[in-house]
């Protein structure tokens, strides 16, 4: 059985009622909290980034100079739950305790961060404790918002609706598409940044197939409703899609962003955001919700947090633009490109070189390019494979057009991608396809 770990405290309640220098900066490691605790290495949150820099500290410093600090008994392989969420995988697959991905003899602190003090080189947790560092490491996430939906997230306790973003929903998205008969089936996107920028329009192409499979297309209205202006932030792939939904007769409504779900009357009212004060309302059969999302709040409380909330890092080197024994990797930075974990890959091998080097007094030489994919999945067997960088342009591994769909594309995303991230990238060892890409691309400009 999966144990779930809550993502906001809220959808939780109503589901279970239910002293170095570097030759720039000073590092600030001389002043310490009263702590009962210290590590040379602190690492915040035991998702992608957190247990990927975990196993790459434990070869640099040593698992016992190590602590992660993090309160979920199971690490999920979130990417997993866009095919959990379309009948294709089971969630169970997706999760693997949190004691077998934590690195052996890394110290698991089983707790959730309160307080960042990095004035004092100091965390709080549970229980008033204080633990303190040499080196921190900040992979907390991003946090779910569903509650700035009005109607949220108590609507989840109703059918025909289900957001293959939180462990709690994804299996009701199944259901809700497996239940759908007739009528419009409506995909959102919402008004923040979120990770997996392509997730909440793969659900639907799966959805549209799974109707076509099944007999029900014919009667099923299939809108998304996007807060953006585009289909995709990159122009190659954006087209690509563009083809798709023509074809599939998907219908698409640019600047929609959900603000209201009445469940017991299924439906959703939207605001356009061209138009402030219009709003729409659209009854559904099923409704798949990506919710808004912000910073962890320990992080947008805490000095290191940049005006919008995120960890304020350097985007080439990932260490903090203030406090320069801090780091951020992943979702919970400001780093300007797209939230993926295929992002953290890339990302874990930069701030290994970029700590390892501040360690030894020296500047960081490599730099992070803003690397980052996303498999978009247009049917049970066929994959986009958009990959790009910080400028979006396209930046791709493979010597072929990858804004084709493509079986090999999915086999990738299905069968090879888990087995590369538990074996992989958990274990500090995936860069991301960096060397491949140019393996690859050998004797070609
Ligand atoms: P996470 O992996 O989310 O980990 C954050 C950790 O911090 C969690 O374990 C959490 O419990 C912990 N935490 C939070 N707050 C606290 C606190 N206060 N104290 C202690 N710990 C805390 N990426 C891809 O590359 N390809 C895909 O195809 C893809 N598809 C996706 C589809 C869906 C539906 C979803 C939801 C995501 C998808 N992603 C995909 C995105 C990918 O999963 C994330 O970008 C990646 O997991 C980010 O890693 P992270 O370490 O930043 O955050
Ligand atoms: C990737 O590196 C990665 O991280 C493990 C993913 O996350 C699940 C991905 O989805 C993708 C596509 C990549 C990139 C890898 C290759 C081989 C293109």
């Amino acid at each position: 059985m999966v144990v779930p770990c809550p993502p906001t405290r809220l959808l939780a309640s109503f589901l279970q009622r239910g002293a170095q220098q570097t030759s720039k900066f000073q590092l600030h490691t001389g002043t310490h909290c009263a702590a009962k605790d210290y590590y040379e290495v602190l690492v915040l949150g035991g998702g992608s980034g957190g247990i990927t820099m975990s196993s790459r500290m434990k070869r640099k410093v040593g698992a016992k100079n190590i602590a992660i600090i993090e309160p979920c008994e199971n690490h999920f392989y979130q990417p997993l739950w866009t095919l959990v969420g379309a009948g294709a995988k089971k969630l169970v697959s997706s999760s693997r305790s949190m004691a077998s991905v934590i690195p052996s003899g890394v110290e698991w602190i089983k707790s959730r961060v309160r307080e960042l003090d990095p004035d004092s080189n100091c965390v709080r947790i549970d229980d008033e404790r204080e633990i303190s560092y040499k080196y921190l490491i900040i992979a907390l996430g991003i946090k779910l918002e569903f509650e700035k939906i009005k109607g949220l997230p108590e609507g989840f306790r109703y059918p025909k609706i289900g957001s293959n973003y939180s462990v709690r929903t994804v299996e009701k998205t199944w259901k809700a598409l497996q239940g759908f008969k007739e009528g419009n089936a409506i995909f959102t996107f919402p008004n923040t940044p979120i990770k997996c920028a392509g997730a909440p329009q793969k659900i639907m192409y799966l959805s549209d197939a799974y109707m076509r499979k099944t007999g029900k297309r014919d009667k099923a209205n299939i809108i998304f409703n996007t807060s953006l202006g585009v289909i995709f932030g990159v122009k190659k792939y954006a087209e690509a899609l563009e083809e798709i939904i023509k074809a599939r007769d998907l219908k698409v409504n640019y600047r929609q962003n959900l603000i209201e779900v009445r469940p017991e009357k299924n439906e959703a009212v939207f605001e356009n955001l061209d138009k402030p004060g219009e709003t729409q309302v659209i009854s559904y059969e099923m409704l798949h919700v990506t919710p808004p999302m912000g910073p962890p709040d320990v992080v947008r409380a805490s000095p290191l947090a940049d005006s919008a909330g995120w960890v304020d890092v350097n985007k080439e080197t990932l260490q903090h633009k203030k406090y320069p024994n801090v780091f951020g990797i992943g979702d919970c930075t400001n780093l300007p490109t797209s939230k993926t974990a295929a992002a953290v890959a890339a990302q874990s091998g930069i701030l290994d070189h970029t700590i390892s080097l501040i360690m030894k007094n020296k500047q960081p030489v490599y730099k992070y390019d803003g690397y980052t994919s996303c498999p978009l999945v247009t049917n049970y067997n066929k994959v986009v494979l958009a990959e790009f960088d910080y400028n979006a342009q396209p930046l791709e591994t493979f010597p072929f057009d990858q804004s084709k769909e493509r079986f090999s594309m999915y086999v990738m995303k299905a069968d090879l991608m888990p087995f590369l991230y538990w074996n992989g990238l958990l274990k500090g060892f995936w860069n991301g396809p960096g060397y491949l890409r140019k393996l690859l691309h050998l004797g070609r400009h």
